[in-house]
């Protein structure tokens, strides 16, 4: 934890040595504050404000991201004027101007990594004209800056005083995927969903770019995958884009941690090597069937032949361009979801499984001959739960070590995170029951297993096919670590909400993500109780009401909580 130097008032020194064991459960003294997600723990014990002065600066030592930050936050503290839905019942305590913002950092070179230290400490006396904001790293120097822009509001402005926060996560890995294959983004999307993650100081950016729909990736040592698996000359991200998107998020705390599905979800690889994919343009579903037939909104998923040696050729070029282009140590591996008829209806394949091969052997292969050459390149693997606990393809846990190995559990089966602590692999959480974003209106595969029934037969739901939408409440109250002891809840880093796009492009992104994720931000960095230990509810909802309204000022259009109405009329 930061130490509390000679900078910090007292009462942060007495409340950083009080809460520095645990921070299960918030510990707030005073009034609530409208910071989201809302800081572990909080001093504020009178509502006090004071002016921000319009000269209003912020001093720290240089750092390559920080720095940009530090002008970012400025500017915006100084033009956001935000207007509070409810104006803040606050005493003018203090009329001297509030003009130095003084960061500290204890370590500048700590990179942004897995686990990095994020607390800091802020400190906004009642008198003088300085605050101060300490932190271990440049990271949590920058989850620092953005509780302390929460805290600034009006016109003309005002920051709240008196004010005292010390704060860490609870988990260490808060992140968001998105599907950039089923549709594309442009590269302004991922640079406003960063922005607004940032915002809400979640700090991993999981970018599931290619699936079997596009391959919008240029990699140059295999320009053919996206030359030829993308939409179309305007819809690929260039290595250009890239590192424009990774640097992006290191001005905002956000690892991109990249994410090329395989061995199954490579359908788009056909295009340009069609000898290494089995099952090409065949639908894995029954033939005849009326959903695939009729929309065609999955592809053939297409799945890489593990036997074929040109296989492995091209994925290792692919991880070698990747690893070049993503500085960061985790690398996502995919895995999920094998179709055994699209691997059976291989001829080759069948020929192995002739010889009495089966195709978890199959999986196995291909885990041996990928696995290692990702950690030689350095870098600790993810992969969907699925190469261990699907139910029929699945490898033998002895190919995966856990020191080099994460699994992302995803599809809701009893006790799958349990499953995967208890085997002592390390847990990140998207069950599909809380955190797909996706789901919850059109039924995009088609089904139409509702329709040419008998009467009276009661067969599909007419609407979504993978459950019902995801309130944010829904989000907010899931508690990942449930059912685990202790020690199990250790492995859990923490989770990530999902957007796959089959129905969602830079139209709805905005308000399909935000203010739901938000929800999951504060549980993954506070908790979603109060200091009586009962999970929060009026407080939270008001705090996300007022919170949702920031983000729309902030150029994010998060999609309404409440109608207006609910603060024009409290209680
Ligand atoms: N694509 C990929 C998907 C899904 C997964 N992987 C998915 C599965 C079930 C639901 C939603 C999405 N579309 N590559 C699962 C990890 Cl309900």
């Amino acid at each position: 934890m930061a130490t509390p130097t000679s900078c910090l008032s007292f009462p942060l020194l007495i409340l950083s040595l009080l809460f520095s064991s645990t921070f299960d459960q918030i510990s707030a003294v005073g009034f609530p504050i409208n910071v989201w997600p809302k800081p572990t723990t909080f001093f504020w014990s009178h509502p006090q404000a004071k002016p921000l002065s319009p000269i209003f600066t912020i001093a720290t030592p240089y750092h390559q991201y920080l720095t940009p930050a530090i002008e970012r936050y400025r500017r915006q503290v100084l033009n956001e004027h935000h207007k509070p839905l409810v104006s803040p019942s606050v005493n003018l305590t203090s009329t001297t101007p509030l003009q130095t913002l003084t960061v500290s950092v204890t370590d500048l070179t700590t990179p942004l990594t897995h686990g990095v230290n994020e607390s800091y400490a802020l400190s906004i006396p009642a008198v003088g004209s300085t605050a101060y904001l300490k932190a271990e790293t440049a990271w949590g120097a920058m989850r620092g800056l953005e509780s302390f822009s929460q805290l600034v509001w009006g016109d003309p402005l005002r920051v709240a005083s008196e004010l005292y926060i010390y704060d860490s996560p609870l988990f260490e890995h808060r992140g968001v995927m998105l599907d950039t294959s089923r549709n594309f983004y442009g590269v302004s999307d991922l640079l406003r969903l960063i922005n607004a993650m940032g915002m809400n100081k979640l700090n991993v950016f999981h970018w599931h770019i290619t699936d079997s729909h596009s391959f919008p990736l240029v990699l140059p040592s295999e320009p053919d995958l996206a030359g030829k698996g993308s939409y179309g000359e305007e819809m690929k991200y260039s290595p250009e884009d890239v590192q424009r998107v990774v640097e992006f998020g290191l001005e905002r705390g956000v690892r991109v941690l990249p994410e090329v599905d395989m061995p199954a979800h490579t359908g788009s690889w056909a295009e340009a090597y069609p000898e290494i994919v089995a099952c090409a343009n065949m639908f894995w579903w029954p033939a005849g069937s009326a959903w695939a037939d009729r929309l065609a909104s999955e592809p053939g998923t297409g799945q890489l032949n593990p036997l074929n040696a040109k296989t492995y050729e091209i994925i290792k070029n692919i991880l070698r361009d990747i690893t070049t282009m993503f500085p960061e140590p985790f690398y996502h591996g995919g895995a999920d979801e094998i179709i055994p008829g699209c691997w059976k209806a291989n001829p080759s394949i069948q020929a192995f499984m002739d010889d009495n091969g089966t195709l978890s052997q199959l999986l196995e292969i291909f885990v041996n001959s990928t696995f290692p050459y990702i950690v030689s390149l350095n870098r600790t693997v993810v992969y969907w739960e699925d190469v261990l606990l699907d139910a029929e393809i699945k490898v033998n846990p002895s190919f995966l070590p856990p020191e080099n190995t994460i699994l992302q559990t995803w599809n809701n089966g009893p006790n799958n995170t349990k499953k995967i602590v208890s085997s002592g692999y390390r847990a990140i959480v998207s069950s599909s029951d809380f955190y797909y974003l996706d789901c919850g209106h059109g039924d995009f595969l088609g089904n139409d297993s509702q329709y040419n029934q008998p009467p009276g037969s009661d067969q599909g739901n007419g609407g979504s096919w993978c459950g019902p939408f995801k309130t944010w409440q829904t989000i907010y109250n899931y508690d990942i670590t449930y059912g685990l002891s202790e020690e199990e809840a250790k492995l859990v880093l923490g989770g990530e909400v999902a957007l796959w796009s089959e129905q969602a492009d830079s139209t709805v992104l905005d308000p399909r993500i935000w203010p739901r994720t938000s929800a999951m931000a504060e549980a993954l960095w506070s908790g979603n109780r109060d200091e009586t230990g009962m999970k929060r509810y009026a407080e939270a909802t008001d705090r996300l009401n007022e919170w949702r309204y920031r983000m729309v000022t902030r150029g994010i259009a998060a999609e309404p909580i409440q109608p207006l109405w609910c603060i024009r009329n409290p209680g």
